[in-house]
């Protein structure tokens, strides 16, 4: 179990994903991912219903709250408050940053998807807690819309100017994991490399125990 209040401890978030699943259901992706080392959970589901997104974020907070697994909602603030979920993370073209604070109060956790230096800032003035930063790597499909990568070298620029914890995504694996954290990430969101793995509960802890190394 990693500290809820933390965000900065957090090395390994799990993003589950319909398609990417080959047929498992969100519960069953973040029980595997949980017993991998997953330090944080989060929901993220473009195609469900808001009553179908709902019922699954009721099982997932299920399962992350008697793991002792933080538990972020993607995108939807309505979802997240209703289930209690720990946290939300936004893009930059999401309910903006600064509204889901206030709405949510300072007792919730909010990340924040930037891919600039002045995104990154203004996201820190909004009141988030971390920050994503990617795609740093070519995403894997997961997502049609990331644009080009940024590089690792992002990771570094947004490190020396912002404060906040740094989360890298987009094509992070196995094979790459540690770059990041070398980068100055602390931490890293993987979709495709652990939730389209044949072994997901495996694929979790190679990547986890890159980025803790
Ligand atoms: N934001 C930037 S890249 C990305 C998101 C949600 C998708 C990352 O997916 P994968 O499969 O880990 O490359
Ligand atoms: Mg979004």
């Amino acid at each position: 179990m990693t500290d809820r209040i933390s965000p900065g401890l957090w090395r390994l978030h799990v993003l589950t994903d319909r398609k990417a699943s080959r047929g498992r259901s969100h519960l069953q992706v973040a029980e595997a991912a949980i017993a991998g080392g997953a330090d944080v959970l989060q929901l993220r589901d473009k195609e469900a219903s808001s009553g179908e997104l709902y019922l699954e974020a009721l099982q997932l907070r299920k399962l992350t709250r008697e793991a002792k697994v933080p538990f972020i909602v993607n995108d939807r603030l309505d979802i997240a408050l209703a289930v209690d979920a720990d946290g939300v993370h936004v893009g930059q073209s999401d309910l903006p940053a600064s509204v889901v604070r206030g709405i949510m109060g300072p007792g919730k956790i909010l990340g924040v998807s930037v891919g600039t230096v002045e995104e990154a800032i203004q996201a820190e003035k909004d009141g988030a807690d971390y920050l994503g930063v990617g795609p740093v790597f070519e995403a894997r499909g997961t997502k049609p819309d990331t644009g080009d990568p940024l590089g690792i070298d992002r990771i570094a620029l947004i490190r020396r100017r912002c404060r906040l914890p740094i989360v890298a995504i987009g094509g992070i694996d196995a094979d790459n994991a540690g770059k990041v954290r070398e980068a100055g990430a602390d931490g890293a969101a993987v979709i495709s490399a652990i939730v389209s793995a044949d072994d997901i509960e495996q694929a979790a802890r190679r990547v986890k125990r890159l980025l803790s190394g």
